[in-house]
């Protein structure tokens, strides 16, 4: 039987929103009755917990935790892990919730981050050796999934801007393009040929420049879980929670706007620019409010509460496609 602590921040299950949270995280405690981890008081404070947290052998859990950065704070408690860590979207695993088991397929030794285009010099760079020269820092951040669903996490990490420093692009470079791992033996959702695979995002190298743009290698002080997008993931808080690209294997720089994952598939209710804005309707839903992840309903903020930073990005940009999605 599990005991659980509730901590100050944490709400009683019953008032977790989505029923299918609740129902996995019951799932989930089912599941591993009678498995050590949950049999110990001082076991994880959530259910979720063995999934939550990255594998033991992980080569990078020596690099965290690492200091918060007191410069961005939520204003909004952080959501318990075992609920931001069985709740995803990583469409490589299905087009649902509840990847988080199957995500464990994902390899994430050796994985090699290419950095070509319109860079001095093309090069290719193992993720345990970009990873210990980047200056790592944790961003409490605020996420909101174009599906009207938010959330408070702590990413570790360190700025996109540390690693456009060192691929040096060319001048004239103006987009930096993502993308995800292409591995259909690690990601059966790849078999389904009807999405345009590979996961691909870009920003402007001026997005990719502003300090919010941020590299995630970590969550909860220590190294993603296969679910958040391990071992790489792009964190852009101002925009819709799908652009930030999961398990990235290529940053090419370019001077052509890249074509996005979403836009492939579906052009009129998913963009480029994708910045979170609640007057601006998804042509099947308003963005106007948002459920927070583990109780509660908020109202959605212009950039997501973010202009402070980013709003100077979009001066003078034409309104219709700036804020359309
Ligand atoms: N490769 C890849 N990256 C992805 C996605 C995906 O399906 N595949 N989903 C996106 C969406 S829609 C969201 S909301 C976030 C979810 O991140 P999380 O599961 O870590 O909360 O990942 C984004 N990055
Ligand atoms: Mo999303």
């Amino acid at each position: 039987m599990l005991i659980k602590k509730t901590r100050s921040w944490e709400l009683p299950e019953s008032a977790v929103t989505p029923e299918s949270v609740f129902k996995d995280r019951r799932k989930i405690l089912k599941g591993l009755a009678g498995g050590t981890i949950l049999g110990a008081a001082a076991g994880p404070l959530m259910a979720g917990g063995a999934v939550a947290a990255a594998p033991e052998n992980d080569p990078s859990s020596h690099l965290y935790p690492v200091a918060r950065n007191p410069l961005y704070t939520a204003q909004r408690e952080m959501t318990p892990e075992g609920i931001a860590a069985t709740y995803n979207n990583f469409y490589e695993y299905g087009s649902h919730k509840e990847i988080y088991e199957l995500a464990q397929q994902l390899r994430t030794r050796p994985w090699d981050v290419k950095i070509d285009g319109m860079v001095d010099k093309e090069f290719t760079i193992g993720f345990d050796d970009l990873v210990a020269q980047m200056p790592l820092e944790e961003r409490v951040y605020r996420h909101r999934c174009v599906e009207r669903w938010s959330m408070v996490v702590p990413w570790s990490g360190f700025p996109l801007s540390a690693l456009v420093n060192l691929a040096k692009p060319k001048n004239d470079a103006k987009y930096i393009k993502m993308v995800t791992f292409l591995d259909k033996s690690m990601a059966p959702g790849q078999k389904e040929f009807w999405w345009p695979w590979a996961y691909t995002e870009g920003l402007t190298m001026e997005e990719a420049m502003n300090d919010l743009s941020f590299i995630a290698t970590g969550i909860y002080g220590h190294p993603l879980p296969a679910q958040h997008g391990a071992p790489i993931r792009l964190a852009v808080p101002w925009k819709y929670g799908f652009k930030a690209v999961k398990s990235i294997v290529q940053f090419t720089f370019t001077d052509e706007r890249p074509t996005t994952f979403w836009e492939a598939s579906n052009a009129n209710e998913y963009g480029f620019w994708a910045n979170v804005n609640p007057d601006v309707r998804h042509p099947r839903w308003s963005q106007s409010e948002e459920r927070v992840l583990g109780g509660g309903t908020v109202p959605t903020q212009i950039y997501n509460g973010y202009g402070e930073f980013v709003a100077d990005l979009y001066k003078g940009m034409d309104k219709t496609e700036r804020l359309f999605m």
